[in-house]
């Protein structure tokens, strides 16, 4: 498929927001196309269209979480949208159940914009966002890998925040962006670019890529600091949602108190954060986020292992493998 304008692109694919600086680093970069024929450009082992390069240098210039900031990183399409939601549930409890009257930010926003992203919203559109004026705890999150987020984390003077990570298994992590960018760009692409996407994916050549490499940078920023990093998977949540959602409350300081195990407090949030509940709301049914994406495609099915009703044999054999070598002796194992 050819980069065509008229398919609905979102800024961060775009190459309009670079500076002089930015564009002179970007042609020593290596380079290549995504399925679409838009280029990307590997900085420092990870894909980035300009826009998002762009921004992800201004994120480490000038972003300095202080000591309660929350950073929730993920894999896109690993989980991110229901992470925020169950974070920003869990961390604001309190205050919604002590006024009832208040209608919850998740029955009228998008979790998208309750929780921005760093590099694909705020750091977009500015290169110093006023960040101030979202509600303490600030939760943000991100798709740059630990590396390049580190950049910025380790040079704030505050003592570390925390940063939680949601991956998935990469079969259905690249089912779920297939279907996302039809959504996306709202058009039915067809096999042949089904086929591209997929070998860009295995390559590791596709936005935030390889993948791999981002789940282990969490991976092993975890394991050498527990306190503050917390790696969770898609699939876990799914399976044992109420020890989950415990795990992520205990990881935050904000454990659940005896008073609300008995009024099931943790099962309240996990049915306001479901998939089903989020997206029967109109607010996500209709409109779009303040970055321009429409709120519904977010969701779908969120099923694990919807990948073999998309995938041949071949195709998942071949995942498979890059993952196994990939992942080998790291202690990260996928299924
Ligand atoms: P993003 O990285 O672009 O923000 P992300 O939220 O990680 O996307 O991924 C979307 C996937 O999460 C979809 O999976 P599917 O394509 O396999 O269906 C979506 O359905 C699923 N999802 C979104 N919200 C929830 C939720 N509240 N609970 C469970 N799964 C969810």
């Amino acid at each position: 498929m050819e980069a065509s304008q008229e398919l609905h692109l979102p800024n961060y694919m775009k190459d309009d927001n670079t500076s002089q600086e930015t564009n002179n680093l970007i042609s020593s970069l290596p380079a290549d196309k995504d399925f679409m024929g838009y280029s990307l450009y590997n900085y420092k082992g990870c894909w980035y269209y300009p826009n998002t390069l762009q921004a992800v240098l201004d994120v480490q210039d000038n972003f300095r979480p202080q000591k309660n900031d929350i950073i929730l990183a993920s894999l896109p399409k690993g989980g991110t949208t229901w992470l925020k939601s169950l974070v920003f549930a869990i961390v604001h409890r309190e205050k919604y159940r002590e006024n009832p009257q208040i209608i919850h930010p998740l029955l009228s926003q998008n979790p998208h914009d309750l929780v921005p992203f760093l590099e694909i919203e705020l750091y977009a559109s500015s290169h110093t966002p006023d960040l101030a004026k979202f509600p303490s705890p600030m939760i943000f999150s991100t798709h740059m890998h630990l590396n390049a987020l580190h950049e910025a984390t380790t040079k704030s003077s505050s003592s570390p925040c925390k940063i939680v990570y949601v991956c998935r298994g990469l079969k259905d992590t690249f089912v779920s962006g297939w279907h996302y960018k039809n959504m996306l760009h709202r058009t039915k692409m067809d096999q042949a670019s089904f086929e591209l996407m997929f070998d860009g994916y295995c390559r590791g050549v596709t936005l935030y890529g390889p993948y791999w490499e981002h789940m282990l940078s969490y991976w092993k920023g975890s394991l050498e600091d527990r306190e503050n990093a917390l790696f969770m998977r898609y699939e876990e949540i799914i399976e044992e949602p109420l020890i989950q959602v415990k795990r992520l409350a205990e990881f935050l300081n904000c454990p659940f108190t005896e008073e609300e195990e008995e009024s099931g407090s943790a099962e309240e949030i996990l049915n306001l954060c479901s998939l089903r509940n989020l997206s029967n709301l109109e607010i996500n049914k209709k409109g779009t986020t303040r970055i321009g994406i429409d709120s519904n495609v977010f969701f779908r099915k969120g099923e694990v292992g919807d990948w073999k009703n998309h995938l041949t044999p071949q195709m998942a054999k071949r995942i498979d493998e890059v993952v196994e070598v990939k992942l080998r002796g790291s202690g990260l194992i996928f299924q």
